[in-house]
């Protein structure tokens, strides 16, 4: 049991972090610049000036690199 306290502390600083965050919810096909199907971090740089590589390692669910459509799909939904 999460102490009522501490939850609502927790809240707060998620609401806050989300409120400071880009929205990271761009089409695939518009952050994949040279059309290859993959969007690499230059990519995602370009498309989000602002973007933290912690997220774009986030979306990149097997660390190779590279988001694939199907990764994309999935850090958006989550
Ligand atoms: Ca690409
Ligand atoms: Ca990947």
């Amino acid at each position: 049991m999460i102490p009522k306290r501490l939850s609502i502390a927790m809240v707060t600083a998620l609401l806050a972090a989300c409120a400071s965050l880009p929205v990271y919810n761009a089409p695939f096909a518009d952050m994949d610049q040279n059309g290859d199907g993959v969007v690499e971090w230059h990519e995602f740089k370009t498309h989000f000036p602002e973007a933290d590589p912690k997220v774009f390692l986030e979306a990149d669910r097997n660390k190779n690199g590279e988001i694939t459509p199907d990764e994309w799909q999935s850090f958006v939904d989550q």
